[in-house]
């Protein structure tokens, strides 16, 4: 997730204001009249926006049980920034100049409709709701957070639990871990019931329907239409899916020695604590990165990740990221904890970009790693004098989630890693295998994507799913997507969805990533063939500077530009999944192969 969250773009659309040759006085002075409100607004909003930032960054890395400091100033500070944004004199004032839209320049326009947006989070008319809103929030963080992970009673990181899942064969050993990991989420029920309700009463005061329609209209969407994507991006992969998903079941049962094969997918079976990623499951011969990764350290994946960006034509990064980033885990002697999950954060609006990370050298932290400062260069990028502070976002989250990706996906790719010197360049590899891997990772997510996380927070916000039938439901979604099972009955007395990060503080947004792999096949595609020459499959864009031009340019307009016409102009194509299908394409027969004679226990369709 891109952070700071506070600022939540809006992408409606504008018309179009005449020539400047046409321009009458009635219109100059309306834009003169608007870029004084805007001017003014915006040096008060970025103080306040940089002071929260410097609140929530500290909740953030040093998590002290009982110490009550932290908490306090990010209330302090998030109240603050929540009464000047949301004051009726702002909403009212945005208000009036909207009236005389078409007197106004399309980007004075798309900023006050941002002023207007980011009311809607903090309407000054239910002061005291966003009040208790600001506190709930601090506190579930510091819940999610602070909570101290135990397997057999001992202290353990995410980190150590998701090694276990990704290596250890012993099912009993693993059903534990899966178990530890999901414990975190029992004590986080009744803070999430209590922020829905807040969350959505404080959005209906402006005006929207709930909390979860509030988020997608950030797309210019309404909620109907972003279901309907998502479901569309599953359809698609669907038949892909399946196969995945009986490979799954028959390798992994042969793989822990179950002679039953199970026609769902137990939970704590897969090398993820949610079933996002089954990327671990295979290992490509020649291709093992973690043993290489080990021997450099934590730092020299961030650091190379730098590389690679610098390599396009990018510029270092500020110092200030390096002295005041968090980049690897809180020590295990540490007398605080740590945000566990990775994010990257424009603090001021300007130059102060960090990022929080738990780096261990991994391929998992690998990816992420080039995921982060994605966020981080399009940060940089888009701070220019043609980009207004109000309009330093993505074209939309999910382009903001896709850049970082992409580069992921790219810094995997065989040309690329034998470059670096990670491998032999005259190893023999399995092409089919890395592809196997590779989509064990993007396709496998969005199920979870787009089909759990966004119909459960769906359901959540929208559909008022009863506060007794939360676990019930996460399964029935999981079962039904996933095709994934828990490992035992989870009654309601555990709530499992509440385990993943975003559900307590990035909620009603889980569909920007599912929008974020479709979208960085696209980007990909159209690099590999149209600048690269080279198969989207085996790509090297290390170096190559044009490649460099083509994501600044996607980058440095920020959220000026409406993203439906961004990447039509870029790739010349709508937002599909066609590329990540054509990608895989070479897959399907492969794994029609393996699983001939095998059981399918998904349906065919969806
Ligand atoms: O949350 C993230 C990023 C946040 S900046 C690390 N991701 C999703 C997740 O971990 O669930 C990246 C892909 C999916
Ligand atoms: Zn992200």
């Amino acid at each position: 997730m891109r952070k700071f969250l506070l600022l939540v773009l809006a992408t409606g659309t504008f018309s179009c204001s005449q020539s400047p040759s046409e321009t009458s006085t009635t219109e100059s002075e309306a834009q003169l009249q608007a870029q004084h409100f805007i001017d003014d607004y915006t040096q008060q909003f970025k103080k306040l926006y940089y002071e929260s930032a410097e609140a929530e960054w500290a909740s953030n890395t040093r998590i002290i049980p009982g110490d009550t400091t932290n908490a306090w100033k990010v209330q302090q500070a998030n109240e603050a920034y929540a009464r000047f944004t949301g004051s009726s004199e702002n909403i009212e004032k945005a208000r009036e100049l909207l009236e005389q839209e078409a007197l106004l320049r399309p980007i004075q326009v798309k900023q006050l409709q941002t002023i207007l947006y980011t009311a809607a989070n903090n309407p000054a008319t239910v002061e005291d709701l966003v009040k208790e809103r600001i506190k709930a929030e601090a506190q579930q963080t510091e819940l999610l957070f602070g909570y101290d992970f135990k397997v057999d009673n001992k202290s353990v990181s995410t980190n150590d639990i998701d090694n276990i899942l990704k290596g250890t064969m012993n099912l009993d050993s693993r059903q534990n871990a899966w178990a530890a990991s999901k414990e975190v989420g029992t004590g986080l029920r009744e803070g999430l019931l209590n922020l829905r309700r807040l969350r959505n009463e404080t959005v209906e005061a402006l005006g929207y329907d709930n909390y979860f329609a509030y988020q997608v209209s950030d797309y210019g969407m309404t909620s109907d239409e972003m279901m309907a994507l998502n479901q569309q991006l599953i359809r698609d992969i669907w038949p892909l899916y399946r196969e995945l998903h009986t490979y799954a079941r028959y390798e992994l049962a042969k793989r822990y020695g179950v002679q039953e094969v199970p026609a769902m997918l137990p939970a704590h079976w897969l090398p993820n604590r949610w079933g996002q990623d089954w990327s671990p499951m295979v290992e490509v011969e020649g291709i093992n990165l973690d043993p290489v990764l080990e021997e450099k350290g934590p730092e020299w994946l961030v650091q190379q990740a730098e590389r690679f960006y610098i390599s396009l034509g990018f510029q270092p990064l500020p110092q200030s990221f390096w002295e005041k980033s968090s980049l690897y885990p809180a020590p295990a002697d540490a007398t605080y904890k740590k945000n566990n999950h990775a994010s990257a954060w424009h603090m001021d609006l300007e130059e102060d970009v960090r990022a929080l990370q738990s780096v261990i050298p991994n391929e998992e932290w690998y990816e992420t790693t080039h995921h982060e400062l994605g966020h981080i260069y399009y940060y940089i990028s888009y701070t220019n004098p043609d980009v207004p502070p109000l309009l330093r976002g993505g074209a939309n989250r999910a382009f903001h989630e896709a850049v970082g990706s992409m580069m992921g996906l790219a810094a995997m790719q065989k040309p690329f890693i034998a470059g670096l010197g990670l491998i032999d360049p005259n190893t023999k590899t399995d092409e089919t295998q890395s592809l196997l891997k590779e989509a064990l990772n993007y396709i496998v997510f969005i199920p979870f994507s787009a089909g759990v996380m966004t119909h459960f927070e769906h359901d959540l916000y929208a559909n008022d799913l009863p506060a007794d039938q939360l676990n019930k439901r996460w399964w029935e979604l999981a079962e039904k997507y996933q095709g994934m099972v828990p490992p035992a009955v989870r009654g309601e007395e555990y709530t499992d969805a509440a385990s993943k990060t975003h559900i307590n503080n990035d909620a009603a947004q889980y569909y920007d990533y599912a929008i974020s792999y479709a979208l960085l096949f696209q980007l990909h595609d159209h690099v590999a063939r149209n600048i690269l020459n080279q198969d989207p499959r085996s790509t090297n864009y290390y170096g190559n500077e044009k490649v460099g031009d083509f994501l600044k340019d996607l980058l440095r307009p920020g959220a000026t530009r409406d993203w439906r016409e961004l990447l039509r102009e870029t790739t010349g194509e709508d937002l599909s999944a066609k590329a990540m299908l054509s990608y895989f394409e070479p897959l399907m027969a492969y794994l029609k192969e393996v699983n001939r004679g095998r059981t399918h226990t998904l349906p065919e369709t969806i």
